[in-house]
């Protein structure tokens, strides 16, 4: 069994709904065995930042399936729940980025693992340690809750628990 952690964000509509049917969507995926949640927290925007808050949270899926097998799944969701791509970093109804998986690097067209600007951004490393506080980055080594970027605020408990 592998183990892989997704980033899940929304900032349209009814956000809670958005996340609380991607992560229904993925415990009913076949090859996905397992799924655990962080809390969820709600985050100012990223990147563009004229659009509304985001809630995102970190999901640990246990999964058969290979890397691109999942980020077909993620993608297949995606477009489920309505997603409209317009504008690169800009609103939507949900977002599913694979962080990590097991320990691999992966570097293809179209996956890049761990994710390229997670290390960056608090809305995925706070919700991302407390789930697993003694995750290690598999390319540098170090843990996660050592990023500088844990401190920069921006990200406050929206529901604390697991969804
Ligand atoms: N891709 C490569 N690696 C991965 C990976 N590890 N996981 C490719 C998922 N996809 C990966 O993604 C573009 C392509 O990335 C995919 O086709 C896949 O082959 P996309 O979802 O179409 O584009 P995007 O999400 O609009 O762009 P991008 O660069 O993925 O944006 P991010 O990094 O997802 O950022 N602020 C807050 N507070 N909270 C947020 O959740 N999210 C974003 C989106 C910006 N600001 C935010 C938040
Ligand atoms: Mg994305």
């Amino acid at each position: 069994m592998n183990t892989a952690f997704i980033s899940i964000g929304t900032n349209m509509g009814d956000r809670q709904e958005y996340l609380q049917l991607a992560v229904t969507s993925l415990g009913a995926t076949e090859g996905i065995k397992s799924v655990e949640t962080s809390s969820i927290y709600e985050t100012t925007p990223v990147g563009v930042t004229d659009q509304a808050d985001f809630l995102n949270l970190v999901v640990c899926v246990g999964t058969e399936l290979t890397p691109l097998e999942l980020l077909n799944e993620c993608q297949r969701i995606e477009n489920e729940l309505g997603r409209v791509r317009t504008i690169r970093w800009g609103p939507r109804t949900a977002d599913l980025d694979i962080l990590l998986y097991n320990n691999e690097s992966i570097e293809s067209e179209t996956l890049s693992v761990p994710h390229p600007c997670m290390r960056e951004r608090a809305f995925v490393l706070i919700p991302l340690t407390e789930l697993a506080p003694e995750c290690l980055d598999p390319v540098t080594g170090r843990p996660f809750r050592e990023e500088p970027a844990m401190q920069e605020g921006g990200v406050k408990l929206w529901q604390p628990g697991k969804i």
